[in-house]
């Protein structure tokens, strides 16, 4: 016990928060590793996006939110739908177009969202999300609400003039927005240096006016404890801050892509920074977990994606009279 308070003291995370975040990390990439199991027996149609090796960033993030604040997901952020209460039954329905998944089987990819749960759904156009994030933070604060509005985005996406506008005119109104820029090296397959002229994608945030912060978004911890800071600046009125997480993209762009641009040497040096076994080790030598407390949290994940997949097999697929309801593009 001891031992743990001081690890909790040294970390400023508690033993059952650092559970959490290695529960819903293990429960993001076991997910993903199903809908691509799934991919591969022809069971889910459309392309496959993940975040393989990037978990800390949507998990470490999401997890400084509470109730009532919104998030802005892109493709590769199962783990913010996850920490953010969809359900692992709904995104496994999504990915096998049931009738009871969030978009009740009419879209595909990582097009999910629940406003109920505060989670905008992404859509294909890079970088529209922020200036949709940058209405839901001035929103919270027209109304006096102490929310926050987290928004994320690929490094590719910072390029576009959405992204602009709507960090622009977040910074300008001081609204509570948290952007968290998903640095993994590559946009498909166009690598940073030939993105833009500067150095880091942090040093956008001057041109805002904004803070900044750079940091290794393989690491779980400092990803959570780096968002909490910005989002209880934000609540108290401090304005948005930028968040770079830098990180691997360790699979191709989709499971289409075999990425033959990547070099090899570059994802086996990122494979070291991996970061479920990063946080297993840190707990386990900080005294934090036990391997028992680990493997717990493994059966638990393989049961819940087990029950999940079965439970969205059973369901219908929807009635296909009704398919261009609820859709905005319909046939007149
Ligand atoms: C405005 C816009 N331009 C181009 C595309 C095509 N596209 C889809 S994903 C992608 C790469 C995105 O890279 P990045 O923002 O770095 O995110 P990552 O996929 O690496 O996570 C591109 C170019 C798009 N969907 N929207």
């Amino acid at each position: 016990m001891a031992v743990e308070a001081r690890a909790t003291e040294e970390t400023g995370i508690a033993k059952g928060d650092l559970l959490s975040l290695y529960y819903y990390l293990l429960l993001t990439r076991g997910v993903e590793a199903r809908i691509r199991k799934l991919y591969l027996q022809g069971k889910v149609v459309g392309g496959v996006y993940g975040g393989y090796g990037q978990e800390a960033i949507g998990v470490g993030s999401a997890y400084a939110l509470r109730d009532g604040d919104t998030v802005s997901p892109i493709h590769r952020d199962m783990g913010v739908q996850l920490v953010r209460g969809m359900s692992g039954r709904r995104v496994m329905a999504h990915w096998m177009a049931r009738e009871s998944g969030p978009t009740r089987g009419r879209d595909e990819d990582m097009h999910i969202g629940d406003l109920s749960l505060g989670i905008f759904s992404p859509i294909s156009m890079l970088g529209s999300s922020i200036p949709v994030a940058a209405g839901a933070a001035l929103t919270f604060k027209q109304r006096g609400q102490d929310n926050v509005a987290m928004a994320y985005i690929g490094d590719g996406a910072t390029n576009t003039g959405d992204f602009h506008e709507g960090l622009n005119f977040a910074a300008t109104l001081r609204l509570p927005l948290v952007l968290i820029v998903e640095n993994n090296q590559y946009a498909y397959s166009t690598p940073l240096a030939k993105q833009f002229a500067i150095t880091h994608i942090v040093d956008r945030a001057d041109a805002y006016g904004i803070p900044g912060l750079r940091i290794d978004g393989n690491d779980v911890v400092a990803v959570y404890k780096t968002a909490k800071n910005a989002v209880a600046d934000a609540r108290r009125g401090h304005g948005p801050t930028l968040i770079e997480c830098v990180t691997m993209r360790m699979r191709g762009h989709s499971e289409h892509d075999a990425a033959s641009y990547v070099p090899k040497e570059m994802l086996e040096e990122w494979a070291r920074r991996d970061p479920i076994q990063r946080l297993e080790d840190w707990m386990t030598t900080h005294d934090m977990a036990s391997q028992e407390d680990l493997a717990a949290a493994r059966a638990r994940v393989d049961r819940e994606i087990d029950e999940a997949v079965q439970w969205a097999d059973s369901q219908p697929f929807p009635n296909a009279d009704e398919v261009a309801t609820g859709v905005y593009a319909t046939e007149v």
